[in-house]
């Protein structure tokens, strides 16, 4: 066994990212699923004292950040490597993720997200159309650079799917559960096409956000 276990709450893409890490690289580990209820509750604090998912455990080394997990994962585990082999490569991947987490999961996807899925599907919580509203043009401006950025490659590196399209797989394919996703995906058929080969992994398969989520439930 690995000895590792991951914590989060099933549908948040940071932590479907963990797991996809470790199911490319077929890493047994324990998720222990919590509930919006666990959430900043003193367990949760001690693991993460900012009160977000996901975390990881192995044996008695802790770790939360979702990058710092699945770097940590993808240097222990080395088979298929996640991290590209040149400079330009790793640049690249490191310049897609930069751009998620400083302007598409903060100002396009979390706003748009969570007022459109998260709130009004899990928490029964109303949609606040002004927050929506507002996230949409950084949404296009974040969708439209991830167009160009793929370009014609099979991935955001070249041939090998790496940490950087993991991640935003994930965080897509959530985002496509809503009318404003699907219109920003439809603004980019590279990406598009690119995402439903990321779905189509048996990684992905493996990690489906509950049906709650989705928006057929
Ligand atoms: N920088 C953190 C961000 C994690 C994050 O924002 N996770 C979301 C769920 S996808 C969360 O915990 N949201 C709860 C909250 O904002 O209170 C990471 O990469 O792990």
């Amino acid at each position: 066994m690995s000895g590792i276990t991951v914590h989060g709450i099933p549908g948040s893409p940071f932590l479907r990212s963990v797991e996809i890490t470790l199911k490319e690289k077929d890493v047994p580990y324990h998720l222990r699923a919590m509930s919006p209820a666990d959430m900043k509750t003193p367990e949760h604090l001690e693991l993460h004292p900012f009160g977000r998912i996901p975390m990881f455990e192995q044996d008695d080394f802790r770790l939360y950040e979702t990058q710092a997990i699945m770097r940590y994962v993808d240097e222990c585990f080395p088979h298929p490597p996640l991290t590209p082999g040149t400079p330009r490569q790793r640049a690249r991947m490191n310049q897609v993720i930069g751009i998620i987490e400083w302007y598409f999961f903060p100002k396009a996807s979390a706003p748009i997200g969570f007022n459109r899925i998260i709130g009004p599907r899990l928490l029964g919580l109303p949609a606040d159309e002004a927050v929506i509203a507002e996230a949409m043009p950084m949404a296009r401006t974040c969708v439209a650079e991830f167009e160009r950025l793929l370009g014609d490659q099979a991935y955001f590196t070249g041939n090998g799917v790496s940490l950087a399209d993991i991640i935003l797989a994930a965080q897509l394919d959530l985002l496509g559960d809503c009318a404003e996703g699907r219109e920003l995906i439809d603004t980019a058929p590279k990406l598009g096409a690119w995402l439903d080969r990321m779905l189509a992994r048996p990684s992905f398969a493996a990690t489906q956000p509950p049906e709650v989520l989705r928006e057929a439930a």
